[in-house]
């Protein structure tokens, strides 16, 4: 449920740029205007500056720069993504909390996020570094109508709407290499993506979608082999980023992708991943246990399998990360 609290930031935001007045928030809460003013106080204390005018109401000048559960919602131009936020200063890893609260029936959209995560994960059980205040460190629980076999086209859709977010916001040209990285023309990684699906036979329970996105890291803050391979918005910009608005965007940015995939299906989305696919349209190299051969990657399947071109002009699709890029 809904907070008194979020609410009344909810409608503060809306009116960002106007006065509200007392009586019409204690008439949109239902509370008395001396709790109003009680939760003015508690924000205040949160961090929130807030200026209040008799007889034109209150007015939020500055939200803190702190992440909480109230500082994500404040701003937040979403309709049912990341309306109910699940916040840690530190966790082990969102994905862990986040499949807990969807077994205890946390709803679709509900996301979780840290300041720190002490055992971040990446796919088959590898480490994602995840220091204190320097990325964005998010899972969000969805609960699609889908069967199972088309979640892969999920991470594509994340790693379309991140890589949207982070042209956007940072004016620079990402690249998506299948299936989950974000990465730049120096083929350094910036953020990575892990879907985790909890599926029956023919339809899926709910889905975790993890992202990390590597915000204001300098490169000493990763041990040496992480360094060679890892970069962040900050070492590409040489600027620092407020990291919860860049949440906020790709949140909107996100929910209107997939709200659109849920309408019209993936070919938009293979249409706008393509335009940033890494080494689409060149030559990569295929190994196996049995041989090493050269192919054009040439697109992604509907399947979200990738799509590669063999020397003798026939179509292959690949599931594995058995490509070497
Ligand atoms: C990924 O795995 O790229 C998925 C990462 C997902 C992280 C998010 S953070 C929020 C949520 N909670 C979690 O616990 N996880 C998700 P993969 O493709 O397996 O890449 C992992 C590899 O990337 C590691 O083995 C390292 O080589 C490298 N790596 C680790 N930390 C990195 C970082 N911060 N930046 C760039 N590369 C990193």
């Amino acid at each position: 449920m809904e907070s008194t609290r979020n609410k009344l930031i909810q409608l503060l935001a809306e009116n960002k740029e106007s006065y509200i007045s007392g009586q019409m928030l204690s008439d949109q809460l239902h509370i008395s205007r001396s709790a109003i003013w009680k939760h003015m106080k508690e924000l205040e204390r949160d961090g929130y500056e807030i200026e209040a005018k008799s007889k034109r109401g209150y007015r939020i000048i500055k939200s803190p720069e702190k992440i909480t559960e109230n500082t994500i919602l404040w701003g937040l131009k979403t309709n049912w993504l990341g309306k109910k936020v699940i916040h840690r200063e530190m966790t082990s890893s969102t994905q862990i909390l986040a499949h807990q609260a969807a077994k205890q029936n946390e709803g679709h959209g509900t996301i979780v996020v840290a300041d720190e995560q002490t055992t971040g994960r990446g796919r088959m059980s590898r480490t994602w570094h995840s220091k204190k205040g320097s990325g964005m460190w998010l899972s969000m629980i969805l609960k699609p109508e889908l069967p199972p076999y088309l979640a892969p086209q999920l991470t594509l859709l994340t790693a379309v709407a991140l890589a949207d977010t982070i042209s956007e916001i940072s004016n620079t040209k990402p690249l998506i290499k299948w299936p989950n990285d974000i990465l730049f023309s120096n083929q350094k990684k910036c953020a990575g993506i892990l879907t985790e699906l909890q599926a029956e036979q023919d339809k899926i329970q709910y889905v975790v979608i993890g992202i990390g996105l590597n915000v204001n890291q300098e490169l000493s803050d990763w041990p040496d082999e992480i360094q060679e391979r890892a970069t962040s918005l900050s070492i590409e910009t040489n600027k620092q980023w407020e990291i919860q608005s860049i949440m906020q965007h790709f949140l909107s940015e996100f929910e209107q992708t997939y709200d659109n995939y849920m309408v019209k299906g993936f070919s938009e989305i293979k249409k706008r991943w393509e335009a940033y696919g890494f080494k689409l349209g060149e030559l990569i190299t295929i190994q196996n246990l049995h041989e090493t051969r050269r192919a054009i990657f040439s697109g992604i399947a509907e399947d979200g399998a990738l799509l590669i071109k063999n020397e003798d002009g026939s179509l292959e699709k690949l599931y594995s990360g058995e490509i070497d890029w």
